[in-house]
């Protein structure tokens, strides 16, 4: 099932026709030492999103989960999550789409001016190692290429029905490269991410086990949490689902 994809890009690419998920392949090469990889897919039969949600992943998107073993600790991780949704939201937007990042793990295409959105692309970060340091991360990004929007779940879009379809071949490269340069660069991460975040400005509500918090997000760490203004003073928060609330 694997074949040369032919791609000059900064990770080696395993490439599949069709498999379960990306990410669990890449789980198999991290465990077995693998580092700078690129498990690539036209197909995923098992694609799945954070919190054992399904992804559905027909063919005609880019499936792809990269594995490094980076010298970052785990609460940097998150940086790794940005970095990637900035890689994805910036060589989208060079195909003509107007895309903004949703923290802290979507690209969406703003709907209106109330911060409601369609979404374009998700990605699902898994990491191993201990407090200190990181031992391997997976980074699977999923993006609605060459898909019709009308065969993924309601709320999804797809760069072809905003701009038309791209030579996958090339955007891969581009959202590789744009991601070894961010992954290389960590504190550029942030900055690039504020410029294209979508979930500034608006009133969230973050559902976490520990209780919800509801304010306004205003910024996010040096390590990518999200900073939100709320009635009892500002919290911080590393991961969770983020709802845009109406005004
Ligand atoms: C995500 O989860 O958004 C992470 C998606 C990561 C997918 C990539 S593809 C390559 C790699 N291999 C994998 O197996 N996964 C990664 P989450 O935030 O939990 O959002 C999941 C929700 O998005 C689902 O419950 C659906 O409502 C919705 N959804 C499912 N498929 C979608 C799609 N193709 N486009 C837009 N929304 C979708």
């Amino acid at each position: 099932s694997t074949v040369e994809y032919g791609l000059e890009a900064p990770f080696s690419v395993e490439y599949h026709e069709s498999i379960g998920s990306t990410n669990a392949r890449a789980r198999e090469l991290a465990t077995e030492g693998a580092s700078n990889m690129a498990v690539l897919a036209d197909e995923q039969t098992g694609g799945r999103g954070r919190l054992e949600r399904a992804w559905s992943a027909p063919s005609g998107g880019v499936w792809v989960s990269v594995v490094t073993r980076p010298e970052i600790t785990p609460a940097q991780a998150p940086l790794y999550t940005l970095a990637a949704s900035v890689a994805m939201a910036r060589s989208i937007r060079e195909a003509g789409v107007d895309a903004r990042i949703k923290w802290p793990n979507d690209v969406v295409i703003p709907v209106g001016e109330d911060g409601d959105y369609q979404k374009l692309a998700g990605i699902l970060t898994e990491m191993e190692g201990e407090t200190d340091r990181v031992e391997w991360i997976i980074v699977g990004m999923g993006i609605n290429a060459n898909i019709d929007a009308e065969s993924l779940p309601e709320g999804a879009t797809t760069i072809r029905d905003e701009a038309g379809d791209v030579d996958r071949r090339l955007f891969v490269q581009r959202v590789l490269e744009e991601f070894d340069a961010y992954r290389n660069d960590l504190e550029a991460v942030v900055p690039a991410w504020r410029e294209l975040a979508l979930t500034l400005g608006q009133r969230v509500r973050i559902e976490r086990a520990a209780g919800d918090i509801v304010g306004e997000a205003v910024d996010v760490t040096s390590s990518g949490a999200l900073v939100i203004e709320t009635e009892e003073g500002e919290k911080t928060v590393s991961a969770g689902d983020c709802e845009h609330l109406r005004p």
